[in-house]
Parts: structure tokens; C-alpha cells; sequence
């Protein structure tokens, strides 16, 4: 099927596509695909307004209520799960298994959302005062901004909007400037469900578009009292102060520099499939992409071997063929980071294996995926590059391995290989990895939507998704009822008048 078609299936006009400001490029060949509008900083307001207003009434509807738009959302999201896949593969360069796990990735969100919506559970407290009764209850927010990333240019935004909205918020999303279409698609899918909702409040799912500026919009407003960002540390250094600074709550997922330790009795068959799709997967570009393997000295040479017999055969090329594992980096400058990355690490006692660029479709960017042996966790190894490179480094001791695979300034996912029942327990315990993921036998990244998804230190400490993520976008409250004809005080507190 031509883009185009995929387009006019979701539901594009040719005027949506045309005559905008924003130049969408496919990594696949670099060749323009649409012209999009942006949202200007003005228009800003009004959004931010009309998502108030929304919010005033999107609050009051009962929760299971608000889960059947959730579930209408899932049932668009099944029908157009072909367009959006090939959508994300168009406009992100995943190639055609990964675009559909990722639409399928909303899907299951959707229904966790749905369940969720009649299980917005509070509490009741013994209250120590007789004829008193003390309750908590879970209520919305308010709006809720979602700043996502383009290398899962649609699933992010559906964690953060399911839960949002069975919780009875708006969401207001700016989606990467490198993948506005998935976004605007994802609006029109949304659209439908609310249609077929029917009396659901105007601007309850809005998408704005734009750089940094619109972004800060949402990040500066006080009436956008929960924020979501996805993306660079640097981002959420600047993200995350802004919203404290004005009492906002954000939810934060950063870099990652994810690690797999390989123990002695690690099953190496398993464990080279595990490394191979976790570091060279949507061309190393998930948050959760294996950057770090800390081997152990007595299976090194055999794993590298292995490893480097597999990589040598990877295909690489057009994210469209059936047989292609490993798509386009996003753009140019991706590919000069990588190139910068490993000459750093040469120079910092690398030896580089692959790295080379590879044969593709003109205008886009492929690479030989790199493993790099280092002697040791050097400057690079501890910088998040986002394309595929591996460093290699070895252990003797597991005290050794774990300390290495926590020396690193940020906290998302890591993993061990060992069929050692210590080892494996030694590596989930509290001296464990310090990481918000920790697998044992399977790598560090394709988390599902049922765990709390997210991670410590520079990764921000925000989790989405999970049992109960909801709570970050709902607000607290404690109540105490007296319904007796006294009026006693707490802790014993005369207080006669
Ligand atoms: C990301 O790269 O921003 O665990 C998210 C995974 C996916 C999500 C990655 N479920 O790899």
C-alpha cells in the first residue's frame, strides 16, 4: 500500500496535508511526506482554556462511563491498526513488526484503562474518634499535557491518555516535531470514538503542534496541572523545574543506558537472541535499548564471538521488506551522533565492531549496528546515545558487575542472565540494580503495559502504565465524617469554649 492510501485510510485531506510550515520527512528515504500546520504560541491559550472547560465537565461524568470512550478508543485503534503501523514506519522508520506492536502496545492500555475506570478504589480509615467515619477518594486533576518522543511516536501518548481520561481528564498532547502525522492520526482515530460516544464535552483530546515553544506553553501553565515528557534528560532538566516552579505534578521518563549482565551459568543461546533484538531493535532508539553488556570474564570471548557472528549478518535496510530487522536512524544528525559516539569511545580504548554505514534507501540513514569492547565504563559508555551501539565490558565477581551496571547516571531498565537462583535474587534485591526495570532471562526492553513502566536518577522518576500509575493523574483527598452529637477533638485536644 502507498503512503498515500495509508494517509486517506486514516482519514487525511489533501489540505491537512499541504501548505503548512512543519516539513514532515520519512527517515526512510528523507523524501517530505506532508506539510503541517503548527499551532502558534497564541492559539495556546485558547487550547489551554478550552480544556478547562472540558474538564469542567468530563469531571462529573461517572468513571465507567468515562472507560467506555476508552474502550470505543481501543475498538478504532483495532480497526485502523494496519494504517497507523504503517504510519509509524512511514514517519518513525520502525520497521513493519515493531509499528504493529506499538498500535497494539495502545490497545492493551486501552482495555488495562477500561478496567481501571471501576477500579478508582479509595479507602476507608478506622478514624480514632467514635461516631466518626474517614474516607479517601480519588479525584481528577485537571488537564493533563503529554509531551512524547518520535521513537514511540503514538504508544506514549496513549498510556498517559487512557489513564488520563478514565480519570477524568483532558489531555492536551504535543507529539515530536519529527512525527506530527501519527499524532494527528491518533486525533482522528479519536475522534471516532467520541463520536460514537456521543455526549462527551468539545476538546476533551486536543493535539497541538509545534517546538519547544509550544511545549513550554503547556509546561508554564498552571492550569495544565499534570504534565507527562518523554524524551533527553536535558529536556526534562529544563521540563521539570518549569513545573515545580508553578506546584504542577510532571511525570518524567528520560534517557536510559540500559545493561545486561551475563553471569557464568547464563543460557549464551538465549542470551544472544535477548541482546540482539534489546540493542539493535528499532535501530537502538527505545529508551529501553540494551547500551551496556557486562559479561562475565569466563564466558566473554564466546559471547563476543557469537555476538559478533550474529551482527555481521543483520539486515539493514528499507523498514517496509518483510526480511529488514534493523530501519533508518531518525535523521542526519542521529547518524553524526553515532559516528561521534564511537570515535569517542575509540579514543577512550574502544575496539569498534561494525559501525560502518550500510546499504538502504537513498536519502535515509542506515548503519551497521556497532559492538564496542571497552576496557572499562569510560565518559561515552555512561551518555545515552540513541542508535545502536552496544559496549562491552567483563566482570569476575557479581558485586563487581552489579556495581558497574549501577554506576551510571540514569535508572531505566536493566537485566541478568544466569540460571543461579542467587545471583538472579541477589540482582532484584534492594543491593540490587537501583533501575525502575529489573528482568531476569529476558532483555531490558519490550516492557509490557501492565507493569509500572519507568525509572529512577536521570530518568526522571515517572512511571506510566501499571497497576496503579492512575493515582499521578488524580488528586487525593481525606475526609472525616462526624455523625455524632459530639464534638471531639484528635490526639485529645480540650479545646471548651
Ligand atoms: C520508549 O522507548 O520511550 O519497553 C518506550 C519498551 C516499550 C516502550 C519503550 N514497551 O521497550
Amino acid at each position: 500500500m502507498s503512503h498515500a492510501d495509508v494517509l486517506k485510510n486514516l482519514g487525511f485531506t489533501d489540505a491537512e496535508l499541504t501548505g503548512g510550515t512543519l516539513a514532515v520527512r520519512s527517515p526512510i528515504d528523507g523524501a517530505e511526506v506532508a506539510q503541517v500546520r503548527e499551532t502558534t504560541v497564541d492559539e495556546m491559550t485558547a487550547v489551554i482554556a478550552n480544556a478547562q472547560a472540558a474538564f469542567r465537565a468530563w469531571r462529573t461524568v461517572p468513571a465507567p462511563r468515562r472507560g467506555e470512550l476508552v474502550r470505543l478508543l481501543g475498538e478504532e485503534l483495532r480497526a485502523s491498526k494496519e494504517d497507523l503501523a504503517a504510519l509509524v514506519t512511514l514517519e518513525a522508520g520502525k520497521i513493519v513488526s515493531e509499528g504493529l506492536g506499538e498500535v497494539q502496545e495502545m490497545i492493551d492500555i486501552c482495555d488495562f484503562a477500561v478496567g481501571i475506570s471501576r477500579q478508582l478504589y479509595g479507602l476507608t480509615i478506622a478514624s480514632e474518634r467514635p461516631g466518626h467515619t474517614m474516607t479517601e477518594t480519588w479525584h481528577p486533576m485537571g488537564p493533563c499535557g503529554v509531551i512524547s518522543a518520535f521513537n514511540f511516536p503514538v504508544a506514549v501518548w496513549s498510556w498517559n491518555a487512557a489513564l488520563a481520561l478514565v480519570c477524568g481528564n483532558p489531555v492536551i498532547w504535543k507529539p515530536s516535531e519529527k512525527t506530527p502525522l501519527t499524532a494527528l492520526a491518533c486525533q482522528k482515530i479519536m475522534e471516532r470514538a467520541l463520536v460514537r460516544f456521543g455526549d462527551a464535552p468539545a476538546h476533551l483530546s486536543q493535539v497541538v503542534i509545534g517546538g519547544a515553544e509550544i511545549g513550554d506553553a503547556l509546561v508554564q501553565s498552571k492550569d495544565v496541572p499534570v504534565l507527562s515528557a518523554t524524551g533527553s534528560t536535558r529536556m526534562g532538566s529544563i521540563v521539570g523545574p518549569r513545573v515545580a516552579a508553578r506546584w504542577g505534578r510532571s511525570i518524567l521518563e528520560l534517557g536510559g543506558n540500559n545493561a545486561m549482565i551475563v553471569a557464568p551459568s547464563a543460557d549464551l543461546e538465549m542470551a544472544v537472541r535477548a541482546i540482539v533484538f534489546s540493542a539493535v531493535g528499532t535501530a537502538g532508539q527505545r529508551c529501553t535499548s540494551l547500551r551496556r553488556l557486562i559479561v562475565h570474564n569466563s564466558v566473554r570471548d564466546d559471547l563476543v564471538g557469537r555476538l559478533k557472528k550474529a551482527y555481521a549478518s543483520l539486515p539493514v535496510g528499507d523498514p517496509r521488506d518483510a526480511a529488514t530487522l534493523i530501519g533508518p536512524l531518525v535523521d542526519q544528525a542521529s547518524g553524526e551522533a553515532m559516528q561521534s559516539a564511537l570515535a569517542q569511545a575509540k579514543e577512550q580504548g574502544g575496539a569498534v565492531f561494525g559501525g560502518a554505514p550500510a546499504e538502504g534507501p537513498k536519502g535515509g540513514v542506515y548503519v551497521q549496528p556497532a559492538l564496542v569492547e571497552m576496557p572499562g565504563q569510560s565518559a561515552i559508555v555512561k551518555h545515552e546515545t540513541f542508535a545502536p551501539i552496544l559496549y562491552v565490558m567483563s566482570y569476575d565477581t557479581l558485586d563487581e558487575a552489579i556495581a558497574m551496571q549501577n554506576d551510571v547516571p540514569q535508572g531505566l531498565s536493566s537485566c541478568i542472565f544466569t540460571l543461579d537462583l542467587r545471583e538472579a535474587n541477589q540482582f532484584l534485591s534492594a543491593a540490587g540494580s537501583d533501575c525502575g526495570i529489573a528482568n531476569v532471562n529476558i532483555g531490558p526492553s519490550g516492557a509490557e503495559i501492565g507493569g509500572a513502566f519507568g525509572g529512577e536518577k536521570e530518568t526522571g522518576g515517572g512511571r506510566e502504565s501499571g497497576a496503579d500509575a492512575w493515582k499521578g493523574y488524580m488528586r487525593r483527598q481525606t475526609s472525616t465524617v462526624n455523625f455524632s452529637a459530639e464534638l471531639p477533638l484528635a490526639q485529645g485536644v480540650k479545646f471548651d469554649i
